[in-house]
């Protein structure tokens, strides 16, 4: 049987597929599995420096896989499959000490949406649509949706996508701050994968500092978040990406990042 997550170990970077092109890459109970085994790997791989997370086929992903939850008896409890499975996935996604790029290829509903807007750069070919599609089928927005989306897109927009339920294209997506850039179809790749090696050379330790810092600052008053600020900022100031850094503008060369830990 094929896997259902591709990984492809780059030079320093890897790229994550999900793979059940015939399902729009649906998730089963499987496919969260493997994918954990696969972010498990790539937080464990210092050589690892960046990844980039993709679907195959026409989608990215249409969420949960809807052919594991019909049912005629018993109601199944989703509390459990979130407590289990989407809701680990998601902090996994945020957590990841190194930049995540996401590659929107096709349609991203459901948790498939959500999951997308976890990542840190999210760039998605000018044909792929983002759907919360959760209302459609009697559900809550999940994968961290009634969070993300109120945060990038404003309440009014958040209460549209998630009560109507409509697809919003890649190009509105960009417009309203929901992702990083749209992208013509035949570029999305080579762009995902040159963002992804890019960041795979730049000073590792910093740019998941400032992640923690960004996901912080949801919570965080001024105060609580410059006091973050300079404890992080302490931090990044022991790397030794950082003295190459400050070397390499002295020098007036580009710097050599090699992201080792303080
Ligand atoms: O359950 C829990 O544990 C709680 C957690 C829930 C998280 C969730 O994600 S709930 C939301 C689940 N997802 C959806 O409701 C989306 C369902 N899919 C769609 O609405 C549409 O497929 C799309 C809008 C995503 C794409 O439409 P379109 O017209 O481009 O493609 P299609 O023809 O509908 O789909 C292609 C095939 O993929 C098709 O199979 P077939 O007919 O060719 O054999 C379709 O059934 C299959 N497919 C698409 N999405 C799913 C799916 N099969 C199973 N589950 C799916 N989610």
């Amino acid at each position: 049987m094929e896997p259902t997550v591709l990984v492809d170990r780059r030079d320093g970077w890897s790229v994550l597929t999900l793979n059940r092109p015939d399902r729009l890459n649906a998730f089963t109970e499987e496919m969260h599995r493997a994918l954990a085994e696969a972010l498990a790997g790539v937080e464990a791989d210092a050589g690892c420096r960046a990844v980039l997370l993709t679907g195959a086929g026409r989608g990215f992903c249409a969420g949960q896989d809807l052919n594991d939850r019909a049912t005629s008896g018993e109601a199944p409890d989703l509390g459990a499959t979130l407590d289990g499975l989407y809701n680990p996935l998601i902090r996994r996604l945020r957590a990841l000490p190194k930049p995540l790029v996401c590659a929107v290829n096709g349609v991203a509903a459901g948790a498939g949406a959500n999951i997308a807007l976890a990542c840190d750069i999210v760039l998605a070919a000018r044909s792929a649509k983002f759907i919360q599609s959760f209302a459609k089928i009697g559900l809550v927005p999940d994968s961290g949706g009634t969070y993300a989306l109120p945060r990038l897109v404003g309440a009014a927009r958040a209460r549209g996508l998630a009560l109507l339920a409509e697809p919003l294209p890649a190009e509105k997506a960009e417009e309203w701050g929901l992702i990083w850039k749209a992208v013509d179809d035949a570029t999305l790749r080579p762009e995902a994968e040159a963002l992804a090696a890019h960041l795979a050379t730049q000073p590792t330790q910093g740019l998941a500092l400032i992640k923690q810092a960004l996901d912080a600052s949801a919570g965080n008053s001024l105060d609580a978040q410059l006091d973050l600020e300079r404890d992080l900022q302490r931090r990044a100031g022991r790397t030794p990406d950082y003295a190459e850094g400050v070397r390499a503008f002295i020098e007036k060369r580009p710097a050599k990042f090699t992201g080792q830990a303080e």
